[in-house]
């Protein structure tokens, strides 16, 4: 099942809103096939694993991280390949939660297969955090936080300065991140003093490039900013306020960007979500963070940690959050622990979102 989860890691950036999974075949202890879902359309993990495998499917285990599918949609459903190919056993991480799709595992019993599901779901359901929120609640996007701090906790120096608080292997990673989101987030002063490009400039190409949107409730955006001279290129989003001046507007309009006017945060995650983005990566500052943590608005933080020292004036991640007692204050769940370089990232999940099993 690791290596299932592994191989669904290479669609990454490819297959969203359709989940990513990876699929094993064994025969006894032996790897006789391997797939992936790799294309949004495209066949399924099982198909493909189940094709590498061949005439070795006979009598086989099949591994897959996802509840096998049942229905036609742009592809045969998997249940039926599987039962062609002869496989004896199906051990599934997690059941499937979308309404179309599921209950391959009941189809397959009736089938005569051994089913099982189960195993390593934490992982399973971490790694499709966004497709099974999505299916779950509709309201808004599945909203990551990605921060870069010192060891003190701090996201820029006493000066304001933050563009270089981790190191190489981090900033290529953050690259390889985007790709995996539907949309990207920084707030209006974010947006002015760093002047971001937001794009995704690494090895993954996503299928659609992520939108890019900034948190700018007076609209103050203008074309001598990178997000907005390239609007046309790449799409870009504001959400102002509704008392935004209309002038502001009317430049960011000029300029290719579309301007919605939410009332507040919520809102504005919820117009996101009626216009397709089913995932959000906010990438800063620190108010927009603050304030999305605050209204209990983070399903995950992805967290880099660069190995400095930034003292007591420098710049904390996240100003304002209310405090907690200790005994109340709500405990996220490690999702992924490991190494950028000299760097340490923690990906944490407010909740785990596993579907019945
Ligand atoms: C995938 N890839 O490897 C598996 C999926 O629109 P379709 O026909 O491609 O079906 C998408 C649904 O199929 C998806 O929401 C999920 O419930 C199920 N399984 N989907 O895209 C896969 N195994
Ligand atoms: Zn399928």
């Amino acid at each position: 099942m690791r290596r299932a989860l592994d191989l669904a890691l290479q669609g990454w950036g490819r297959v969203a809103p359709n989940p990513l999974v990876g699929a094993v075949v064994l025969a006894g202890k032996r790897t006789v096939g391997e797939g992936w879902h790799a294309e949004f359309g495209g066949p399924h993990a099982e198909v493909g694993a189940l094709a590498a495998a061949g005439a070795a499917a006979r009598g086989s285990t099949l591994v897959v991280t996802l509840e096998p599918c049942t229905h036609h949609g742009k592809t045969p459903p998997c249940t039926e390949a599987i039962l062609a190919a002869g496989v004896r056993r199906v051990v599934a991480a997690i059941r499937d939660s979308d309404p179309q799709a599921q209950g391959g595992l009941d189809v397959l019993q009736r089938g005569d297969v051994a089913v099982e599901s189960g195993l390593l779901a934490t992982e399973a359901a971490a790694l499709n955090a966004p497709f099974l929120f999505s299916r779950r609640q509709a309201d808004r996007p599945f909203v990551a936080l990605k921060l870069a701090t010192s060891i003190d906790g701090r996201i820029a120096d006493a000066g304001g300065r933050s563009q270089w608080v981790s190191g190489e292997a981090a900033r290529q990673w953050v690259h390889w991140l985007r790709a995996g989101f539907d949309a990207i987030a920084v707030g209006g002063t974010t947006a002015l003093t760093d002047n971001p490009q937001l794009t995704v400039r690494g090895s993954v190409t996503p299928r659609r490039p992520p939108v890019r949107v900034v948190f700018d409730r007076r609209a103050m955006l203008n074309h001598g900013v990178s997000l907005v001279a390239t609007a046309r290129e790449v799409p870009t989003w504001v959400m102002a306020s509704p008392e935004a001046p209309a002038a502001n507007v009317a430049i960011l309009e000029a300029n290719g960007v579309r301007v919605f006017r939410p009332t507040g945060l919520a809102e504005g995650l919820a117009l996101l979500r009626a216009n397709g983005i089913e995932s959000l990566l906010c990438e800063g500052g620190g108010a927009l963070g603050a304030k999305l943590l605050a209204l209990g608005l983070v399903d995950r933080l992805y967290w880099v940690q660069a190995p400095v020292w930034l003292g007591g004036n420098a710049v904390p991640a996240f100003p304002g959050v209310p405090d907690s007692p200790i005994g109340e204050a709500p405990r996220w769940i490690p999702v992924e622990r490991r190494t950028l370089g000299p760097d340490t990232l923690l990906v944490l999940d407010r909740q785990l979102c596993l579907p019945g099993s």
